[in-house]
């Protein structure tokens, strides 16, 4: 859907959205809005941080073994605490949680989520923009019987992603599949407004983004690729730009253009298929990217979007960004026998 009004504000954008789908119910569109609420209560703890006493680390660890923030645990309790009474959801997932998260008795709706409720925590406490990520499904169970079936779902069944990435200024970007789109809170107001609209990922892709301190254990494919791009072959000069902020580091190249990579490492059997996790990071991410005109793979070749998930918390390695630049990391993955 191509959108022109300025000033609109993200709440009436997602219901116009709802016009678009004759037979909507309006429950995405509630699903949808409540989000942004979460997202705004995140925002303003987040901004507080470095006031309160809610920096540092709250001494727990979650199913990833990383120490959980004290950011992380409000983000999570917040968006958990508006799904499983929204009535929209019928199950989550989050990164935070080991098992699937039940809603509330009598609240069970039509849609799952599956959320990483604040991805690059360990830049809370340095000042480094950090995010929310969302995948929204539709339910396939019947009533009364939602759990992890209606959350493993291929990628290209998404109803819904998005982001809310929390820096400079908190910004939501989110696709339904007509197109993404970009709103800059304004905190004085509380509300989202339209400042990307109808965003497409430039193809003159003047950055990577990689973790070049794994060079040692990458693949021959990977550290091939990479060599390729700073050799300017093609004469394309590139920088390296890595955040080591999902969120952050995509932002940047959907906005500016650009290849981020987070593949698999031989030496790490915890990184053998990547650190990403397919449901609530990669295949968001992807479908994103997909709509903006960019692509998404593995370091094997799949698309990202056409993996059927195993588990809540799969890992996939992530190759994801501008087309041409993931057309050739394609050709150097593709050529591998590795
Ligand atoms: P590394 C943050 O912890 C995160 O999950 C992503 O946001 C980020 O892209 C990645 O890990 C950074 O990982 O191994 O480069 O520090």
């Amino acid at each position: 859907m191509l959108v022109k009004r300025k000033g609109i504000t993200v709440s009436r954008l997602i219901m116009d959205d709802q016009l678009l789908h004759p037979g909507a119910t309006g429950e995405l569109t509630g699903l949808l809005n409540d989000l942004v609420v979460a997202g705004k209560i995140i925002s303003a703890e987040v901004n507080m941080a470095g006031l309160a006493d809610i920096l540092g680390q709250s001494g727990k660890t979650n199913i990833q073994g990383e120490t959980v923030q004290k950011l992380d645990v409000f983000a999570n309790q917040t968006i958990k605490r508006r799904m499983e009474q929204c009535g929209y959801v019928c199950v989550m997932a989050s990164e935070e949680e080991d098992e699937v998260i039940p809603v509330l008795e009598g609240y069970e709706g039509e849609y799952t989520i599956a959320f990483d409720p604040l991805d690059g925590s360990s830049n809370i406490d340095v000042n480094v923009s950090i995010g929310t990520i969302f995948s929204i499904h539709k339910r396939v169970s019947e009533p009364g019987y939602a759990g992890e079936e209606d959350l493993l779902q291929k990628g290209t069944e998404q109803v819904a992603a998005g982001y809310i990435i929390y820096g400079s200024s908190t910004v939501m970007v989110y696709t339904t599949g007509s197109g993404v789109h970009g709103f800059t809170l304004d905190p004085s107001v509380g509300e989202f407004f339209l400042s990307h609209p109808n965003i497409t990922i430039p193809e003159i892709c003047p950055y990577y983004s990689v973790n070049e301190a794994y060079s040692e254990h990458w693949f021959d494919s990977t550290r091939n690729f990479i060599a390729h791009l700073k050799k300017e072959e093609d004469g394309r000069g590139y920088s390296l730009r890595y955040i080591g902020s999902l969120v952050a580091d995509f932002h940047r190249n959907l906005v500016k253009g650009g290849i981020f990579l987070y593949p698999r490492d031989k030496k790490s059997p915890e990184k053998s298929e990547g650190k990403l996790r397919l449901l609530y990071e990669a295949a968001p991410m992807a479908m994103i990217v997909e709509q903006a005109g960019g692509r998404a793979i593995t370091d094997d070749g799949r698309r990202i979007l056409d993996i059927k998930p195993t588990s809540l918390h799969q890992r996939v390695p992530l190759i994801i960004g501008s087309k041409k630049e993931v057309d050739l990391a394609e050709r150097f993955f593709s050529s591998s026998s590795e």
